[in-house]
């Protein structure tokens, strides 16, 4: 990683924030969309602090551009749904912050040393953290979007049908890719037995399928959280549900709960965290879809590997670890595919489907 790779990546995602938010008006920007998620303009001033804190701070060691940033912008002090109320930056003044970092950034690179031993700057590991981090939030800010009805995707067409067998044996769970977060590593052998799993993800008319059966109705298939939040939400189709769809695009917006209740109404079930790892990379030449169409919800809870070592900060995943989050893999048609990697893991609760969420389904072998 050459410090210009390291700028063509800055502005690639830069380029996918403006394109998104380029369109939209004022109150669009500043408006609270819904409680599940940041008005726009949060997003936007949070993507330049968290490029200030670790890039002009911790790296260029430069004094804070505003101390109540710190509090405004950080994710874990106020909920997403309380956001819109807080002394925040307009749109104006937050596209001027972000621009201003940026240049400062700009300036900074060319004299950084990326091999000093320094793990933060190894491989340029702090600013491919900087350029993910924009690219995850330029995705919430499509989820955003979506619940606005403004979201439109690519029409990505399932083609293929039957299953793929994954031969029982070990195969290498994780990552050494220096750009990887701290939740891919370390790498590490995997032992699994044989498992079959889709070739194909369940598209809209599969799904179609298990709602006219009256999947929704069926008590046997979902799980007892599932039914808990089946009733509680009175849900009976998934969200934005819209019957003009293509029928063989891959069903989205299901949430952990809908994906299990669907795998289990056609006898099978989610593959797990590992499975689905395995399968990206040794038969992904017979799996259409591996990445960058929908998530995929796993049976898997979102935990560290064996020796897992938070870096460089415990916020990002460790703070989620636990039976409360569910995992996905492989990547949105949204996604960049910088972060749709075979390793990459997302994670949500099993109740969220605002995101732009499939499945495809597995079996034991
Ligand atoms: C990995 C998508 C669950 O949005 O909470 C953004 C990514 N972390 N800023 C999230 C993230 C810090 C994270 N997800
Ligand atoms: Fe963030």
């Amino acid at each position: 990683m050459s410090p210009s790779d390291l700028v063509v990546a800055l502005e690639r995602a830069r380029r996918r924030t403006e394109d998104l938010l380029e369109p939209l008006t004022d109150e669009q920007l500043t408006q609270q969309i819904s409680r599940l998620q940041s008005p726009l303009v949060w997003d936007l001033a949070h993507i330049g602090h968290f490029e200030e804190l670790w890039l002009l701070r911790r790296v260029g060691g430069r004094k804070a551009v505003s101390p109540e940033y710190d509090e405004l912008y950080d994710a874990f002090a106020h909920a997403r749904g309380d956001r819109a109320r807080l002394p925040i930056l307009s749109p104006q003044p937050a596209r001027a912050y972000v621009r201003d970092v940026r240049e400062a950034v700009l300036e900074l690179l060319p004299n950084l040393s990326l091999d000093n031993g320094d793990p933060l700057l190894n491989e340029g590991f702090v600013v491919g953290m900087v350029v993910q981090h924009e690219l995850q939030h330029t995705e919430t800010m499509a989820q955003t979007l979506a619940l606005a009805g403004l979201a439109r995707r690519p029409p990505v067409r399932a083609s293929v049908t039957g299953e793929v067998t994954v031969p029982s044996g070990p195969f290498t769970l994780g990552s050494t890719d220096p750009w990887a977060y701290d939740n891919e590593r370390p790498a590490h052998d995997v032992d699994l037995a044989e498992f079959r799993i889709d070739r194909a993800l369940v598209t809209n008319a599969d799904y179609a399928a298990f709602v006219d059966a009256g999947g929704y109705r069926n008590r046997d298939v979902w799980s007892a959280e599932g039914w808990g939040w089946r009733k509680a939400e009175q849900a009976d189709e998934p969200l934005f549900w819209d019957l003009t769809a293509l029928p063989d695009a891959p069903v989205q917006h299901v949430s952990f709960h809908e994906a299990e209740a669907y795998a289990h109404w056609v006898g099978k079930r989610l593959p797990t965290e590992p499975e689905w790892e395995k399968a990206a990379k040794t038969t992904a030449a017979d799996l259409e879809h591996m990445l960058g169409a929908v998530w995929q919800w796993t049976s898997s809870s979102f935990g560290g590997y064996p020796g897992f070592r938070a870096f460089p900060y415990a916020e990002y995943s460790e703070a989620f670890f636990g039976d409360e989050y569910k995992v996905l893999r492989g990547g949105s048609w949204f996604t960049d595919p910088l972060v749709a990697r075979p390793t990459f893991r997302n994670w949500d609760l099993p109740h969220r489907r605002q995101i732009f969420s499939g499945l495809r389904c597995a079996r034991d072998g």
